[in-house]
């Protein structure tokens, strides 16, 4: 049985994946790179050092470590102007409603996010009291695929692996979440999840039996 839930933050909760593609998107209009649709979902759960990294590469270009700091911050500045008009309607559509559930259940609610921002984002929105315990791009030394965000999230809640299920729309997401043991869940419409090894694929929250789920029926 599940006793836990570990929510990635991006993508998962909040559609705030497309403020940091618009983000990155800007980035490289300013310089003059391309931005390529496929170079948008590796992004996703990626830190955002690593992320500027991909871009760098997919564009064939080099930078000192001064330039890459500074244009990451650009970016984390775009991304932090974009953040100032999110609100209810960012919401990833029956994700608070599927959080409460599980709540009223028993079930115990994490988050473990890549991003810096993660709070931010919570508190802005007013559902920091969802979460039990959240887990952030400030609390962590590797980023997805490690497991070290999930496995830390879980040490938190104080539940075991094996019982803790992660909710992901991240390549990078889904590999971490069964690197730490845990039952992976590839949320939403990313390509790729099911080759990264989901247990169970949900395509939206509408789709989610929450009994089925936390019964353990709906995987092998
Ligand atoms: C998120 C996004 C990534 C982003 C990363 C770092 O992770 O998916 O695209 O690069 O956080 O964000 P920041 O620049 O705000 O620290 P997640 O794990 O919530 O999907
Ligand atoms: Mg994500």
């Amino acid at each position: 049985t599940i006793e836990a839930v570990i929510f990635d933050l991006d993508g998962v909760v909040v559609y705030t994946d497309e403020y940091h593609s618009r983000g990155w998107r800007r980035l490289c209009d300013d310089q003059g790179w391309r931005f390529p649709e496929e170079v948008s979902d590796q992004l996703r759960g990626v830190s955002r050092m690593e992320s500027l990294q991909i871009i760098l590469d997919s564009n064939g270009v080099s930078a000192t470590g001064e330039e890459k700091e500074e244009m990451a911050h650009r970016k984390n500045e775009y991304y932090k102007t974009y953040l100032q008009e999110v609100d209810e309607s960012a919401l990833v559509p029956g994700a608070v409603d599927c959080i409460r559930e599980l709540r009223r259940r028993g079930v115990l609610i994490g988050l473990g996010s890549a991003s810096k921002n993660a709070l931010t984002v919570l508190r802005g929105l007013g559902i920091e009291e969802l979460f039990d315990q959240a887990v952030t791009g400030l609390d962590i030394t590797r980023s997805k695929p490690d497991p070290q965000v999930f496995t830390l999230g879980g040490q938190r809640l104080g539940v075991s692996p094996e019982r803790c299920a992660v909710f992901e729309d991240a390549v990078s997401g889904v590999e971490a979440a069964n690197a730490a043991g845990m039952i992976s869940v590839g949320f939403g419409p990313t390509q790729g999840l099911d080759q990264a090894g989901a247990d169970l694929l949900v395509p939206d929250y509408a789709w989610l039996d929450i009994d089925a789920f936390l019964a353990g029926t709906l995987w092998s």
